[in-house]
């Protein structure tokens, strides 16, 4: 008797440590999914797979990560995300968009008009405003974790009518990403926000007659044909909405400690390579529908600042309580 408790204490001692290793639930080799809703070849899609191959190295083949395009996973960025948070799903890159309506601070980073380019939003997410966003992904209790940022340009209007102005906004049915701000936006111009369409979705419900448009950046507008529907894109530039590489928390609990670290390193890492990626794709995808025969108009100044000056009520709503950081994103770089 003696000899059986002292071979189940021996064996205890052996087995113990391998489950309490940095919450290990298993010691062999795991295979994650990453869910993307952008094709292959897309630029997010070419980080998805880079931040895969990095963490495959890096952990010596411990941790495998299968990638999905093409949204064959989840069409609808709400899905994945919902899927991360129950742990069905281990990564999705998605737009921050859809994102703020489980982790609505996340609205402050992509208000109307808040950046004056690109380089302004990249000074703002590579500082420490953009680390504490990614950070209150996780603090939100929200069950993600926000590991990156990617480019997405800037996001504009497209319609199967000319639109010139505000008052050309006016009833106009605008397909949306799942985001009340982004609801509220369009309204404010005149328009009526449409969400609950995947992006994939988005050319049939244009030729169905369903929406007369929706808004996105050049890349997206090319890559899923909504230029043969809406040929009308107007250069407004409402919004910058950065991706963001998501995990679930979940997968702390699937591999080790040090493979966790790995995997957030890795994932920052792919970042500039995206960025890269995306500044290619921006300008081949707007040469590629300028010269399917769409029409593109560039508003004047004034024209933007009419616009603009419709935004005041969603920084009021949104805004409160985020009064400083947003004066210190506005100052970022000045
Ligand atoms: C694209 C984003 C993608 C979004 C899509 C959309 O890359 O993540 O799902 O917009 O509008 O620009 O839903």
């Amino acid at each position: 008797m003696k000899k059986v408790v002292a071979l189940l204490l021996i064996a205890a001692a052996i087995i113990v440590p391998v489950f309490a290793q940095g919450g290990t639930e298993s010691a062999g080799p795991v295979t994650l999914v990453l869910s993307e809703v952008h094709a292959e070849g897309y630029p997010t899609t070419l980080a998805d797979y880079r931040f895969a191959e990095l963490v495959n190295e890096r952990t010596e083949g411990r941790v495998t990560i299968d990638v999905y395009s093409g949204g064959t996973l989840y069409g609808e960025e709400t899905g994945s995300i919902e899927a991360l948070q129950i742990g069905d799903l281990d990564f999705a890159r998605v737009s921050a968009s859809p994102v703020a309506s489980y982790v609505p601070s996340l609205n402050v980073i992509q208000l109307p008009y808040l950046y004056r380019d690109g380089d302004h939003m990249w000074q703002v997410l590579n500082g420490p405003i953009g680390q504490q966003m990614l950070d209150e992904i996780q603090a939100s209790g929200s069950g993600l974790v926000g590991l990156c940022y990617y480019d997405a340009g800037a996001r504009n209007f497209y319609t199967t009518k000319p639109v010139q102005s505000v008052a050309d906004m006016a009833g106009l049915k605008i397909r949306l990403q799942n985001n009340a701000m982004m609801v509220e936006m369009v309204e404010l111009l005149g328009g009526n926000g449409v969400t609950g369409i995947g992006p994939n979705e988005v050319y049939s419900a244009i030729s169905q007659g369903t929406i007369d448009g929706a808004e996105n950046n050049w890349p997206t507008y090319e890559s899923m044909g909504d230029y043969e529907a809406a040929p009308y894109f107007i250069l407004d530039g409402h919004t910058r909405v950065p991706e963001i590489l998501l995990a679930s928390e979940n997968v702390i609990n699937k591999v080790s400690a040090e493979d966790w670290e790995i995997i957030k390193e890795c994932a920052k890492e792919t970042q500039d390579y995206e960025i890269e990626q995306w500044a290619l794709r921006e300008e081949s995808s707007r040469e590629k529908v300028v010269a399917a025969g769409v029409t593109v108009y560039e508003p004047t100044a004034e024209e933007i600042q009419e616009f603009q000056d419709r935004m005041a009520p969603i920084y009021e709503e949104y805004g409160a309580g985020y009064e400083d950081m947003i004066q210190e994103i506005i100052n970022t770089g000045l």
